[in-house]
């Protein structure tokens, strides 16, 4: 009996961290190369980014109909996912609705993706929230850690959309998965 209760009390503990804890991001997200590049030969010969696309920022509103679109695994090198991905440089973009729990309304929001091979413009429910570009020491490896303000979110379904630029080599999230989590900001 005592080592039931003890049990019991643990669970509780663990449950009780789990609800208090930040959510985690990362896992399958739903994402399209909108304008994929051959690889670029060397980093000399790099593609230019030229900005978010009028079909990324379309891709990136909240009410954009995702359905068609493939899940991939989030965080993974890009090029793992096969197909057209698997030597692709160039823009693409990546959606996860994530349901916001009564206990972050009311809150500043920290956003936490890990690094992103290389440069992002990340939103939240179709609102700016960061980006990493090439004036940022060590872009490619840098971990993102954006601030969501509160007034942004709202209980229930609510969509992170980052588009991604790869400028040369590999491209997309590249962790470690443990980094991808959204929490009240400290
Ligand atoms: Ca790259």
């Amino acid at each position: 009996m005592k080592t039931f209760l003890t049990l019991l009390l643990v669970c509780c503990g663990l449950l009780a961290r789990a609800e208090d804890g930040p959510l985690v991001l990362a896992g399958t997200w739903k994402a399209k190369l909108i304008h994929p590049l051959p690889s670029a030969p060397s980093l000399d010969k790099a593609h230019l980014d030229q900005g978010v696309s009028p079909e990324a920022l379309a891709a990136i509103a909240t009410g954009f109909d995702d359905a068609s679109w493939q899940g991939f695994p989030v965080p993974a090198n890009w090029e793992s996912y096969g197909g057209d991905w698997a030597s692709a440089d160039g823009e693409a973009v990546f959606r996860l609705a994530v349901d916001i729990p009564a206990r972050f309304i009311g809150k500043d929001l920290e956003l936490r993706l890990g690094a992103i091979d290389d440069f992002d413009d990340t939103f939240v429910n179709g609102q700016a929230v960061g980006r990493t570009d090439k004036n940022v020491l060590g872009y490619w490896a840098c971990q993102r850690v954006y601030r969501i303000s509160a007034s942004l979110v709202h209980e229930g379904r609510n969509v992170i959309a980052v588009r991604i630029f790869d400028h040369f080599g590999g491209g997309g999230f590249t962790g470690p998965r443990e980094q991808l989590l959204l929490s009240t900001a400290p």
